[in-house]
């Protein structure tokens, strides 16, 4: 007879109870020697324990009720540390500390010693986490898909101010959040040929043969909401050889030759591509996002199968896909495929329900990021998958093209697939737009953008295929677990419902006006300053006030961000100190942090730069405190959660145009930093929430850009017209801050020779200008208090969850279930 599951129970004594267990029966660990580690592990299993059962039943829920669900398709999730976000949201936390500190354990010491899950490179991949929060959380029968890299993004390390990479081992030690699913492996294919077949009546089918296969085994990470009894699970696979692989070799007893083979299998799911918002074009990229895909579309089709015995036109009542930019974009294909080629369904059919099934979200006009495959590659890697594209091409073309403009070839270029100049590419952007429902940007002005420019064409052909979407950030990562200080404050004073409706934040918006508050406001923010100190100190050996303006910038590198326009201002107040050493400068820390794609060359002489200068500033007697540059090395999750609750200003300043969203943006306003941006991305919508007051905008609008670059930019106009600039430049590229005039030369040229292709130089005097503003406004700190609470007050339409229930309602037409405890 089976017993009853038994309620583990969420008393402190029966917390300790798991706890105490696991070191012994988990670990085998004496709880008198056990270390810091064992206690984490055991700790976070503990937790585990308590959730796991609420993923069976959700799972149980979502299919007895027969649902559609979406399925995340993301290449990247950047979900940072668990165990404190899982404490919170499960509402664990409490009683977990107490039951720890019975044992002599102290909860916070145990969180510090987590590592980041960082299996994404920066925005993108930290949106798909906060949204898989929100889905557990708005209770959305959701799982996400995505790679179990054994190394995430690199560790950054500072070696003479230069950036220096090094593996990350996240899970050298394994990780108590993820589960094998060995039971639900899958086995795909790649490479191969394709042969034509006909069947009795002489109707022809495609067959893929020759090809090498490869099995993906899917760990499952449990997502706990907040507050919610759902948790969904994100499901990452991992690449492993065929267990037959090199039979015959090993057979003749080349053992270690064999698994040559195997080794080779495994490098699919190794290690991430660290580049953000750039395209690769490497094989193995290629593979990995073919891997992920077939993997996840495999469980899919599988889950449909058992679940019902239903036609497939029913798919897409059950499954909705969600492409996260077009790195899974080989989804649509591959779909196509499994319909055609293996249920026989006919093209027109499995067509409609490829649309009905699939949506794209595109987060860049950057036409670096916009991913195109060499045809021949493709064709290696995936012979009928080519096959089947062109095939859409034709259709798509010889259809819908030339019935809306007929004899037009110049729009069947800009339209078709695939690529024909300068080599011949497949487009996976206009394959992303072609083969779903929908398609949307994540602000306003970028999905403005999108219609008007990069998918005009496709925009006339289809104007209700596009929305926007407006990023969001989850408000209980990003306040509640980051600031508890302010949360406590926060719900003090309205309640604690805003954690799930981020709109009743509005409720704040009078205590700006209340004294006590904002002193109470003020006094949490120093608190998080004198701690970033703390870390400021241990990091970069610098000694930094808690009283001066926290000025930050974190995000990744690149040129479009603009770092070196914060570091042309630095620079020039750097030499204001040394020519007026009265100036009335409030103290200012300005905060970077940022890794460089390895292979940027620029980026990583930016980073130099910024570090040289942060030598010279902070050693310099003459500046005292009045100015301290630091570079915090490894940028991740984790540090982030440490920044932002201290930041005063932050730093959002990439060229009009080009930042599509932005989510560092949301999560410092949130925190009471107020931001000098420019009008892109989302900072455009930012400003209409928190009131054009309680912001500093500057530079030229993506109108002024465009008429600017039209008119014909010259950087050295602006050089020789503006002595300040030019003083700083020079300055910069002189020998004073390495003794080498030389290493700094990339950047000059880029910002004058080679033609300042993000107008740092146009928008200089108008940043150092609203620099000065800041500066001004900073000096009456009460007034400035008032700013902050006001964003504080005023951004709750960037919570996620506002974001996740748009898809819900507007995309995926998904219903929210409710799970019962
Ligand atoms: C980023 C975008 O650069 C950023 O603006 C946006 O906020 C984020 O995605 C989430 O939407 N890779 N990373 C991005 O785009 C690509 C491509």
């Amino acid at each position: 007879m089976i017993p009853a599951p038994c309620d583990l129970g969420n008393s402190t004594e029966s917390l300790k109870n798991s706890i105490i267990n696991h070191v012994r029966f988990t670990l085998g660990a004496y709880v008198e020697s056990a270390s810091q580690n064992d206690w984490w592990v055991a700790t976070c299993l503990a937790i585990r324990d308590r959730v796991m059962d609420h993923a069976t039943k959700s799972r149980t829920i979502h299919r007895q009720s027969g649902v559609r669900r979406v399925h995340y398709l993301s290449l990247e999730y950047l979900m940072g540390r668990l165990l404190e976000n899982n404490l919170r949201n499960s509402g664990l936390y409490d009683v977990t500390k107490q039951a720890l500190s019975e044992m002599g354990k102290d909860l916070d010491e145990l969180l510090e010693s987590e590592p980041d899950m960082g299996l994404g490179n920066g925005g993108l991949g930290r949106l798909a986490a906060c949204f898989m929060d929100s889905l557990s959380t708005v209770n959305l029968p959701a799982i996400g898909y995505g790679i179990h890299y054994e190394f995430g993004l690199f560790r950054q390390e500072f070696i003479n101010g230069r950036q220096v990479e090094h593996p990350d081992a996240w899970m050298r030690d394994g990780s108590p959040w993820k589960i094998a699913r060995p039971s639900y492996r899958q086995s795909i294919q790649l490479y191969g040929r394709v042969v034509q077949k006909f069947d009795d009546y002489g109707r022809p089918h495609y067959e893929w043969v020759e090809t090498k296969q490869l099995l993906g085994l899917p760990w499952d990470i449990p997502i706990v909401g907040y507050d919610s009894h759902t948790v969904n699970v994100l499901r990452l696979w991992q690449a492993q050889a065929d267990e037959d692989f090199n039979f015959q070799v090993f057979n003749e007893g080349s053992y270690v030759e064999a698994l040559r083979d195997k080794a080779i299998a495994e490098t699919v799911s190794k290690v991430l591509y660290p580049n953000d918002s750039t395209e690769n074009g490497k094989e193995l990229r290629l593979v990995q996002q073919y891997f992920f895909v077939a993997c996840s579309l495999a469980d899919i089709v599988r889950r449909f199968k058992v679940g019902y015995t239903l036609p497939w036109s029913e798919f897409p009542s059950k499954a909705a896909i969600q492409l996260n930019d077009t790195h899974p974009a080989v989804a649509i294909p591959e779909l196509m495929r499994i319909l055609v080629d293996l249920e026989g369904l006919e093209w027109e059919e499995a067509w409609d329900i490829c649309q009905k099934t699939f949506s794209y979200t595109n987060h860049t006009l950057l036409p670096e990021a916009l991913e195109m495959w060499s045809v021949s590659l493709f064709e290696r890697v995936l012979p009928r998958h080519l096959q089947i594209i062109y095939e859409i091409n034709q259709r798509f073309l010889e259809q819908d093209v030339e019935g809306k403009w007929p004899g037009d070839n110049e729009k069947k270029r800009s339209l078709s697939l695939i690529e024909e100049r300068g080599g011949r590419y497949v487009r996976m952007a206009n394959l992303s737009v072609l083969g779903s429902h929908a398609t949307n940007g994540v602000a306003a002005l970028h999905t403005r953008l999108l219609c008007e420019r990069l998918f005009a064409d496709f925009y006339a052909l289809y104007p209700d295929r596009f929305l926007n979407l407006t990023n969001g950030i989850t408000f209980r990562r990003w306040l509640d677990v980051c600031n508890p200080e302010l949360s406590a404050l926060i719900t003090e004073a309205i309640g604690k419902d805003w954690k799930k409706d981020a709109a009743l934040l509005r409720n704040l918006d009078p205590y700006a006006d209340d004294p006590a508050f904002r002193a109470r406001y003020a006094q949490i923010k120093r608190g998080h300053k004198a701690k970033l100190a703390e870390v400021i100190q241990a990091e970069c050996g610098v000694t930094v006030s808690p009283d001066a303006l926290f000025d930050v910038q974190i995000k990744r590198l690149h040129e479009y961000k603009r770092q070196h326009l914060n570091l042309l201002n630095i620079v020039t107040m750097y030499r204001e100190i040394l020519d007026n050493p009265d100036a009335d400068f409030h103290p200012r820390v300005f905060i970077f942090g940022a890794k460089a794609a390895p292979g940027y060359f620029l980026a990583k002489n930016i980073i130099h730069a910024i570090n040289a200068v942060a030598a010279k500033v902070n050693n310099d007697p003459r500046v005292g405190d009045k100015l301290k540059v630091v570079f915090l090395p490894n940028y991740r999750v984790s540090l982030a959660e440490k920044i932002i609750p201290a930041a005063d200003l932050s730093e959002q300043i990439s060229t009009a145009g080009k930042e599509a969203s932005g989510t560092g943006n949301m999560k410092l306003a949130l925190n009471g930093s107020l931001t000098i941006g420019t009008l892109d991305g989302a900072n455009v919508e930012i400003e209409e929430e928190v009131g054009s007051e309680n912001i500093f905008i500057f530079g030229l609008t993506v109108e002024e850009v465009t008429a600017l670059k039209a008119k014909g930019y010259n950087p050295w106009d602006y050089y020789w017209a503006n002595k300040k600039l030019r003083d700083t430049i020079d300055w910069i590229s002189s020998d004073y801050f390495t003794g080498n005039a030389e290493e700094f030369l990339p950047l000059r040229r880029s910002l004058l020779d080679h033609g300042d292709p993000y107008l740092c130089l146009a928008d200089y005097q108008p940043y150092v200008d609203a620099q000065a503003k800041v500066d001004a406004a900073y000096k009456d700190k009460d007034h400035w208090m008032k700013m902050a609470i006001l964003n504080t007050a005023r951004v709750g339409k960037f919570s996620s969850d506002r974001t996740i229930l748009e898809y819900a309602e507007k995309v995926w037409h998904l219903p929210q279930v409710v799970v019962n405890d």
